[in-house]
């Protein structure tokens, strides 16, 4: 049966994935599992796009599919807060609209007991620091799943220091191609490989622990 979703993902079957995800849970799969063989559907079709086997119509589909499960899963999968523990605002980078990982950890930010606030995708600089006077958040999460839009990430930081924000505000930073070195050396305070440590780091941001 996993199989069967991990397949539906990467080959793009968005009309039978709800069904297939429905009949498993009705079946006792637990919704985490779900989740995880939706994901390496992902994956495979990224390897397939690598490789040259896959191309920008293969991916969209995919992702389309895995969005139509989500609307399965994520009543499963959400907790029921008691009151909001923080605000973060999150979205993903200009020249970037990859934004399944960032749902991710907006969905999980959610469903642990914070307010989010989502820019979307594409989203410029100017805009991320409106957003911080604006909402005034105790956290900014920004995700890019480009090698070269993750560059975009310090521009951010960069206008959050020229707008007398950067202070305001703990940075927390994510997506396959960033990492902790990375996040450390354009001034970040943070960095998650994955949308459950980054609901675990940004509680410890906002705590000060
Ligand atoms: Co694109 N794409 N894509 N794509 N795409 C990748 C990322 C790629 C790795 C595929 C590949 O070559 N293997 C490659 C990037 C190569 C690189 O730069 N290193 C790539 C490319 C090249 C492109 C285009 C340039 C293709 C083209 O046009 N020729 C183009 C760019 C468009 C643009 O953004 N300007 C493009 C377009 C697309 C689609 C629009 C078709 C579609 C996106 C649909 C959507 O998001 N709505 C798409 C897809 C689906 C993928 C793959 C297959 C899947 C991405 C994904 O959603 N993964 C991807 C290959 C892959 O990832 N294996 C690929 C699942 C998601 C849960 O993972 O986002 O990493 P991820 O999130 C993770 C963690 O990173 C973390 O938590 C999540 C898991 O728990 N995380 C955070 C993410 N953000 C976080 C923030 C945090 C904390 C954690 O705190 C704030």
């Amino acid at each position: 049966m996993l199989q069967n979703i991990t397949d539906a993902v990467y080959k793009g079957n968005l009309y039978d994935i709800q069904e297939i995800l429905k009949e498993s849970l009705d079946a006792g799969t637990p919704p985490q599992e779900l989740l995880e063989a939706m994901l390496d559907g992902l994956e495979i079709c990224g390897d397939r796009f690598e490789e040259g086997r896959y191309f920008l119509p293969e991916l969209m589909m995919a992702g389309e599919t895995f969005k139509a499960g989500m609307q399965v899963l994520e009543p499963e999968l959400s907790g029921t807060p008691r009151s909001y523990e923080g605000t973060v605002v999150l979205g993903t980078v200009q020249g970037d609209v990859h934004d399944i990982g960032k749902n991710l950890v907006g969905f999980m930010l959610e469903s642990a007991g914070f307010k989010t606030i989502d820019l979307g995708v594409n989203v410029p600089a100017e805009r991320f620091a409106s957003a911080i006077s604006e909402y005034e958040p105790d956290c900014l999460g920004m995700s890019a799943l480009l090698t070269t839009t993750m560059l975009e990430m310090e521009s951010v930081i960069q206008e959050l220091e020229n707008e007398g924000l950067r202070e305001k505000v703990k940075v927390i930073l994510g997506g396959a191609p960033v990492s902790k070195r990375f996040a450390e050396s354009i001034g970040a305070d943070s960095y998650a490989s994955d949308a459950a440590s980054g609901v675990h780091k940004i509680r410890e941001l906002i705590s000060g622990e």
